[in-house]
């Protein structure tokens, strides 16, 4: 496991293998037309998000993220896969798990934090990756320091502590040629 970032504004954890199954496919996990892209708003004006998306997660459970309120589809076996295994490793509980399929390098993630009074105080999130390496940027709030962070096929990134309210995060364009990359990011979400 590396420390990438252990005080008081949070902290950061990479297990680059975590996800010994190095040979699952992507693209027979579910059906593609079950992940959508989504619309946001920005300055009263309608975008398409550059990626795709799908909500996963116990009944009852909605998410307001990016200003859009999303309510739960039913688990689908490789998210439960994951969230067994996370529990074993972590001894964490999540109701929840946001699918971002980017289908190449032009599909991104803008410069956010998850920080929704849902996922109360100082939330730990588990983040885990499949697919094309790409790099996640953390930048902090009241301060100079940038991190990056390569995220590898099967490996999970863990945000504790402060982390979502003192840094952003995000997933910027790459005019490198990629294959698809699938995120699963694990939530507990209050309700
Ligand atoms: O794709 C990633 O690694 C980041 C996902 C993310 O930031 C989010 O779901 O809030």
């Amino acid at each position: 496991m590396k420390e990438l970032l252990n005080d008081d504004t949070g902290q950061l954890y990479l297990i680059e293998n975590f996800d010994s199954n190095k040979d699952r496919e992507v693209d027979n996990w579910f059906n593609v037309d079950s992940l959508y892209q989504d619309t946001i708003k920005l300055f009263g004006k309608e975008y398409l998000q550059p990626r795709l998306l799908r909500f996963e997660g116990d009944t009852d459970v909605s998410y307001i993220y990016s200003r859009k309120k999303y309510t739960t589809e039913s688990w689908s076996a490789v998210s439960l896969e994951i969230r067994s295994q996370l529990k074993r490793y972590l001894d964490v509980e999540f109701n929840s798990v946001l699918i971002n399929l980017y289908r190449d390098g032009s599909d991104s993630m803008g410069l956010h934090a998850d920080n929704e009074p849902e996922l109360g105080n100082c939330p730990t999130i588990a983040s885990v990756s499949y697919g094309a390496e790409r790099e996640i940027i953390f930048k902090e709030n009241n301060g100079d320091r940038k991190l990056r962070v390569l995220l590898p096929h099967g490996s999970l990134l863990i945000m504790k502590g402060r982390l979502q309210h003192c840094w952003k995060h995000e997933i910027r364009k790459t005019k490198k040629p990629l294959q698809p990359r699938v995120n699963f990011t694990f939530r507990f979400i209050n309700i």
